[in-house]
């Protein structure tokens, strides 16, 4: 099955599913060998991963570098993180292009306003994008795509912004209606009061997709009762590395010596699987001609 239909059937089949994040080729690889079904292409982890922060400070063809990586390294649906779409319809519309050409199943796109800033970040307001313009952007983007199966997921930002649910749903129903193919509806409570409430008035209009990030505690057998249809572990894979990477480091840098680091460690034989050595070996037996 194609990668936009693969994305397209987690999105809409009425099972619980759950996206992986990852943020380069290497991670992208884990997840899929770890066996899920699905990537969260994240901007948090991709960003943090170059070394910036998530206020769109990668340019959007450095983040299609990363996932163009990524892709190639796996047989799994990739979801965008989108952003805002990296600036107006027109930007949004040849985003869609590109991730197209590089067979990425679909994107994400939230209704804030470039450049976006994390939304678990208090600094200040952050300020919602105007809805009709909103609109404008997914229906370019859906007038865009080639593949009838690539995915375009609105993203309500409206609690994270501080409205209420009549403002998440008036966004959630003016989003589908200008064709988006899934809700993705956001929170940054501990508990499930905003996300149970929207669900609750939302009576399945379109697939729903969360990010449990701070209401982590919720058991996945009530996001299955709720009627939510996608699952995203978004940041996972980047914090579990930020840890291990300090640890390593640190004792390394203590001990002047790598006697106690190596049994904590990958082998180098697992890198050279993970980057599929034994496939290039072959191919040089094949191809090369032989001495
Ligand atoms: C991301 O993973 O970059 C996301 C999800 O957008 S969150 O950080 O929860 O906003
Ligand atoms: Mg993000």
């Amino acid at each position: 099955m194609k990668k936009t239909s693969q994305l397209k059937h987690l999105i809409h089949s009425e099972n619980l599913d759950f996206l992986m994040e990852a943020h380069n080729g290497l991670s992208a690889k884990i997840v899929e060998e770890t066996g899920f079904k699905g990537i969260w292409a994240s901007g948090l982890s991709i960003s943090a991963a170059m070394g910036v922060r998530d206020n769109n400070e990668a340019s959007w063809t450095q983040v299609l570098d990363v996932l163009e990586f990524m892709s190639d390294a796996t047989s799994i649906p990739i979801l965008l993180d989108g952003d805002t779409g990296f600036g107006n319809f027109n930007n949004a519309r040849r985003l869609v292009k590109k991730l197209e050409q590089r067979q990425i199943a679909g994107v994400c796109i939230e209704d804030k306003q470039f450049p976006k800033t994390n939304s678990f970040l208090d600094t200040k307001a952050q300020p919602l994008a105007d809805i009709d313009e909103f609109c404008g952007k997914i229906k370019a983007m859906k007038d865009t795509q080639t593949d009838k199966d690539f995915m375009v997921v609105a993203r309500v930002e409206s609690f994270i912004a501080g409205w209420g649910l009549e403002e998440a749903l008036r966004r959630a129903e003016a989003y589908r209606q200008a064709g988006a193919d899934a809700i993705l509806i956001h929170s940054k409570r501990s508990d499930i009061v905003e996300i149970e409430s929207f669900m609750k008035e939302w009576g399945g209009r379109l697939p729903v997709v969360i990010v449990p990030t701070k209401y982590y505690t919720t058991p996945s057998s009530r996001f299955q009762e709720m009627g939510v249809n996608l699952v995203i572990w978004a940041n996972h894979n980047l914090r579990a590395s930020i840890d291990a990477m300090k640890k390593i480091s640190d004792q390394i840098f203590r001990e002047e010596s790598l006697v106690q680091a190596e049994g904590r460690i990958a082998t180098i034989e697992e890198v050279f699987r993970l980057q599929r050595v034994d496939e290039l070996q072959e191919a040089e037996r094949k191809y090369l001609p032989s001495v």
